[in-house]
């Protein structure tokens, strides 16, 4: 992390300058973040620059202008929702960062004569403000937060949450205010099932919640498991309570989910201590939480302290600290993929992070791994990115040992030692031995994945063993594969090998397409296997095929065009078809013909804009293209989509004020996943 000045050690023109970048930074921040429910830094990183801001117009009063984004409750809301006007704004929380800031906050309220309030303690559940209407007990209108005054109207959707009473037990009129989350189990699934349809991940469980609760289609919400956890009444009077937490014991009564881990505290030590429990706890719960949330018990006492603008004097948020290790890197370990690419990996001794045990992390490419410095040695701190991928964030420069020597880039392929190279202008490290015994195997499990072959039992420890004892070299040779054979693989007993070989049998049966996408054939993904499948009808036709009559099938361009005719172009890549039709393996289309199904990109006017790391612009070009969209060079209002790399400029600003959706590499990356 960069060290910054303390802010009062800065010149008038550095605050000034500083204040002027970080408040458009923060405003730009927090459009991704209440707009899209798309941010592209981590909430902490968001936070962290949000208190900077706060502080710098603190010491510099006069640097502090009304259109600052601490001026601004929230954000603006943009949606096709109905608006709905708040009868008591939403407002936010206040927040601190460390136990001690928070027995400040509750030092500073005994100066104001507030002698030893009881606290009533609550887990900040990390999800989506809502507010909920009810009339003689009946559930009428329920909306979001927006920027705290004007919400949206999403009553379709929020009746279709399980927790959420459409009639309360009595039939009173009442506003309720909660949070709507996504259970962090609902969450792995829901990602999963999305990475496999080819669209791109939510980063954790509140942007689910968002992007699910803020849908047109209310059976979309329905799909998705949401759940709620109400904590607050704005007109406690209705209620007959006196408290918070006797408030949380109406609610339930009244028929509501309430999170019931509250605790009522008095002492600085009662406090450290659920703080503490709850820090330990917190990867346990089945949702998450960034936080606790401290409020004076009494609601008369909350009353007469009131609020500023924005927060409410009577309540503070500790937010947890985002989880980092440290650890040391062992080892940085380089495999080759499919297609060549060498990518390194670095090795270090397990830690525990965010709930997990964690060994390793992608470096992604040698640029990366330069940028970085990462070397051997090295103490590391991890993060999950997105709550899920670890990462390297920084390199403890002070415990770098004294003998430390910068990492040495291979020039050598670690399977076959042919010499790397670097195609066009990639950042990837290739390896363009075809013979490279790695991406042999890397292509006999993608021949045999899920949306290829999909034969069942044959992953990489079977297909490594295979490989090695010389059992298969290639494709065609699995359907070759005796029982015996296989019965002498390690751990491989009677019921393994039947069940392998008949998975290998039943994938004689599949339609051609599956095998166009097995084979690897370089950009053919799924869905452009299909089209080309669908329009040639059998591997013959497609052999004859030009080029030019490639790239006439709606959705492909002449870059698959190209691929596929130098593919078959090959002899030996011929008699691999022989081969594979004389194991009686099927080379027919067998869908219909109709069945080309249109994907969520179809049709949509893409700008592809800035500096991509994984990959060039062409491939990115190319796979838009299979899905069916439109890839355009500026953007318009026309435009659905833009795909933005490192150091994007206008296109991204021009993007960012017409509010259309921007994507970075890595969402961009989570979509094509599916289709490499
Ligand atoms: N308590 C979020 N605000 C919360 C009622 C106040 C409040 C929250 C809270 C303002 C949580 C800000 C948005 C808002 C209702 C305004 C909680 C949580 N209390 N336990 C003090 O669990 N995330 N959020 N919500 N009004």
């Amino acid at each position: 992390m960069n060290k910054q000045k303390p802010v009062d050690q800065l010149t008038i023109e550095e605050a000034t300058h500083e204040v002027k970048e970080l408040s458009l930074q923060v405003e730009e921040w927090g459009r991704e973040y209440y707009e899209k429910d798309n941010p592209s830094v981590e909430d902490y990183v968001y936070d962290q620059a949000y208190q900077r801001l706060v502080t710098l117009e603190q010491i510099f009063p006069e640097l502090q202008s009304p259109d600052s984004p601490t001026q601004q409750v929230g954000a603006a809301t943009i949606s096709d929702f109905a608006k709905v006007e708040h009868q008591n704004p939403m407002l936010s929380m206040g927040d601190v960062f460390s136990v001690a800031e928070l027995m400040d906050f509750n030092e500073r309220l005994q100066r104001n004569g507030v002698d030893h309030p009881e606290y009533n303690l609550e887990l900040k559940i990390d999800g989506l403000a809502i507010s909920l209407m009810y009339e003689n007990g009946k559930f009428v209108q329920g909306s979001t937060r927006g920027d705290g005054r004007i919400g949206e109207d999403i009553t379709k959707n929020l009746k279709k949450i399980k927790s959420i009473p459409q009639t309360l037990t009595q039939p009173i009129t009442i506003e309720v205010r909660g949070e709507c989350y996504m259970p962090k189990e609902a969450f792995a699934k829901l990602n999963e099932q999305r990475e496999s349809q080819g669209l791109p991940v939510f980063a954790n469980p509140r942007n689910a919640a968002a992007g699910s609760l803020r849908q047109l289609d209310p059976q979309v919400t329905a799909n998705r498991e949401l759940s709620t956890f109400m904590y607050y009444v704005p007109d406690y009077q209705t209620l007959g309570v006196t408290t918070q937490s006797e408030a949380l014991t109406a609610l339930v009564k009244l028929g509501f989910n309430v999170n019931l881990n509250n605790q009522v505290a008095t002492t600085k030590e009662e406090i450290a201590d659920y703080i503490n429990g709850y820090t330990q706890k917190r990867n346990d719960l089945e949702y998450g939480i960034d936080g606790i949330v401290e409020k004076v018990n009494d609601l008369a006492l909350q009353e007469e302290l009131g609020s500023t603008v924005k927060v409410p004097r009577w309540e503070i948020a500790y937010k947890f600290p985002p989880e980092e290790a440290a650890t040391v890197v062992r080892e940085i370990e380089w495999t080759v993929g499919r297609t060549g690419t060498v990518t390194p990996t670095a090795v270090m001794d397990p830690v525990l992070l965010a709930g997990t045990t964690v060994a390793r992390a992608s470096l992604h490419n040698p640029d990366y791994l330069q940028q970085k410095d990462v070397r051997i040695g090295d103490t590391v701190y991890l993060h999950k990115a997105g709550d899920i991928i670890p990462e390297i964030s920084t390199v403890e420069l002070d415990k770098r040992p004294a003998d430390s020597v910068e990492y040495e880039i291979p020039t050598r392929c670690p399977e076959c030692d042919s010499k790397l190279v670097h195609l066009d202008e990639e950042v990837a490290l290739r390896c363009i031995n075809p013979m490279c015994p790695a991406q042999i195997k890397e292509g006999l499990a993608h021949f045999a994945s899920r949306n290829a072959m999909n034969i069942d039992g044959l992953g990489p420890r079977i297909l490594e063993q295979l490989f090695e004892r010389k059992m298969i070299t290639d494709v065609a040779d699995l359907y070759h594969l005796t029982k015996a054979q296989l019965l002498t693989l390690d751990k491989f007993g009677d019921k393994s090998a039947d069940n392998l070989l008949t998975a290998i049998d039943n994938s004689r049966h599949n339609s051609l397409e599956r095998l166009l996408f097995g084979l690897g054939i370089r950009h053919v993904g799924a869905k452009a296997a299909r089209l080309i499948a669908a329009q040639f009808k059998n591997i013959e036709a497609l052999m004859n095929a030009s080029s030019e009559e490639i790239a006439s099938v709606e959705a492909i361009g002449p870059i698959i065009g190209d691929s596929v005719v130098t593919y078959f172009n090959n002899t030996q890549v011929h008699e691999l078809i022989q081969e594979l039709q004389n194991a009686h393996v099927n080379t027919e289309y067998l869908g219909t013909a109709t069945e080309v199904k249109e994907g969520p990109l179809t049709g949509q006017k893409v700008v592809l804009t800035g500096k991509l790391i994984e990959m060039t612009r062409p491939q990115a070009q190319e796979w838009l293209e299979t899905q069916g969209a439109d890839v355009v060079g500026s953007v318009s209002k026309k435009t659905n989509l833009v795909i933005a790399g490192s150091d994007a400029g206008s296109k991204l600003a021009k993007a960012q004020s017409l509010g259309i959706e921007v994507w970075n590499e890595e969402q961009f990356r989570a979509a094509m996943k599916e289709d490499s």
